[in-house]
């Protein structure tokens, strides 16, 4: 009993100081995001500024998706999210001048929406490089044109 009792105290010691290591040169989620922002449209405008992304592979990012406008708006690239790993997504609001966290999301991300006055945040590492031209937004308006038809389209390229 005693022996296996310091057996199950020594192994994690040691596992904790190899895997100490390994996450300072390994573990590319724990780097400081670099902050990407993004509008989602303006008022009467229906486009994304900038209209063409820049990564990296290997990098960690923060995507800011800032929507100031007076619509909801889709960030829609499906190979966009087949090139990227997702750590989190989060809501947050500024609260007394401060931005604070309503919710996160763990796990894969296909597209995320967001409503007018309100920010989201994506978290990923791409990890693949490419072209992806799909960005846009689908979100059909009164006239029945999506965002997309009158120019809420973009590209986003990793490197
Ligand atoms: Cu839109």
């Amino acid at each position: 009993m005693t022996v296996s009792y310091r057996a199950a105290l020594a192994a994690p010691a040691l596992l904790g100081l190899a895997s100490g290591a390994a996450i300072a040169a390994g573990d590319l989620s724990r780097q400081t995001p670099i902050e990407v922002t993004v509008e989602l449209g303006a008022p009467g405008k229906h486009e994304f500024t900038p209209k063409q992304l820049r990564f990296e592979t290997g990098k960690l990012y923060k995507l800011i998706l800032r929507n100031s406008s007076n619509d909801p708006h889709y960030f829609t690239s499906h190979a966009f999210s087949q090139m990227v790993w997702t750590r989190k997504a989060q809501v947050t609001q500024q609260r007394d001048g401060k931005s604070v966290t309503l919710a996160e999301f763990k796990g894969a991300m296909r597209e995320i929406e967001v409503y007018p006055g309100y920010t989201a945040e994506w978290w990923l590492v791409p990890v693949a490089a490419g072209k992806a031209s799909d960005l846009r937004c689908d979100i059909k308006g009164a006239d029945g044109k999506t965002h997309a038809e009158l120019g809420m389209t973009g590209e986003i390229i990793i490197e």
